[in-house]
């Protein structure tokens, strides 16, 4: 019915069986993480989300066309990420009217999962406010999405470039529960707390999965964001990365950068400043958001 949606087949079939499926999203694969590590961290994802019992669905525009599932030459095109940009809910049609290709963001991953029929999406952080965002107007498209599309997102909370405080404030006004797994603290990325607190402390994903039915049962529209700390043994200390952001956002304003970019850049400088230890936090908080996904989805098929 869509003119421009590709499911893969083992999606397509899981979905039409009934059986949990999982979406991935491919900003992290192409603008997130250094190639090769990248397709390591492609295939040890996917395969953590086919062992909790879910199918897993890497989301990405190859060619203009919407992949929901990639075969794995389109896993590979995304983590080489040569000729791929980043592709938010305003570049879609560009992108499927040119042709390119492009690797989404939360919110598109989003907008594909939701026109498969997916509901449960595992990423590392979501965009948000940006600090200084009450004069730039810096607000990422993800928080938008979150109000208007029924998809749950789980991730790592949202690392301290950003306005932790204004992004919760931003999400409250436009409606979407934000649920924190295991924790009273919304997380921020590498440390597992910000200092914000969550609107509700759920213990089990089957409690998760409980709150997206009732959402769904009641016909309300919109997302669920739900928060997932890195695990203790792989949190970074607060103080320390408070550090290095301040060097990053100075650097970022030396270097004039804005918009779309700002977000690659100040990924790229934190990465740059912390060596090894920061990607290591990465790969093991975004491992741990998809299993938890997974077992929401579970959870979620069995209701
Ligand atoms: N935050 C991270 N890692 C990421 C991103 C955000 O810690 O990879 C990516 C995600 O794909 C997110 C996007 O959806 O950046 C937000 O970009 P923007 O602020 O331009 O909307
Ligand atoms: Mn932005």
């Amino acid at each position: 019915m869509n003119p421009y949606l590709d499911i893969k087949e083992e999606v397509k079939a899981a979905l039409a069986e009934g059986k949990p499926v999982v979406a991935l999203e491919s900003t992290i694969l192409s603008h997130g993480m250094p190639y090769p590590e990248n397709v390591d961290f492609a295939h040890r994802v996917e395969k953590l989300v086919r062992d909790e019992g879910a199918v897993p669905a890497t989301c990405a525009i190859v060619g203009g066309r919407l992949k929901v599932g990639l075969e794995e030459q389109e896993l590979q095109l995304m983590c080489e990420a040569k000729d791929v940009g980043k592709v938010s809910r305003r570049d879609v049609p560009v992108y499927c009217a040119l042709g390119k290709n492009g690797a989404t963001t939360v919110a598109s991953t989003m907008i594909l999962a939701a026109m498969a029929g997916i509901r449960v999406f595992a990423t590392g952080g979501i965009g948000g406010v940006h600090r200084g965002g009450e004069d730039s107007m810096d607000i990422s498209a993800d928080l938008q999405e979150l109000a208007h599309t029924p998809v749950t997102v789980v991730c790592a909370g949202a690392k301290q470039i950003l306005d932790i405080g204004r992004t919760l404030e931003y999400l409250e006004t436009m409606g979407v529960p934000v649920i924190g797994h295991n924790t009273d603290d919304f997380p921020a990325f590498y440390c597992r707390k910000s200092g914000f607190g969550v609107d509700y402390n759920a213990k089990t994903e089957a409690e998760i999965a409980k709150i997206i039915k009732a959402q769904r049962d009641l016909g309300f529209s919109g997302g669920i964001l739900v928060g997932n700390p890195v695990p203790e043994e792989y949190g970074l200390d607060n103080a320390y990365m408070e550090g290095i952001i301040d060097v990053a956002l100075k650097a970022a304003d030396e270097a004039g950068v804005h918009g779309k970019n700002i977000t690659p850049f100040l990924l790229a400088k934190v990465k740059e400043l912390t060596g090894g230890e920061s990607f290591e936090t990465n790969v093991m908080l975004a491992l741990n958001n998809a299993r938890c996904a997974s077992r929401i989805a579970v959870a979620l098929e069995k209701l």
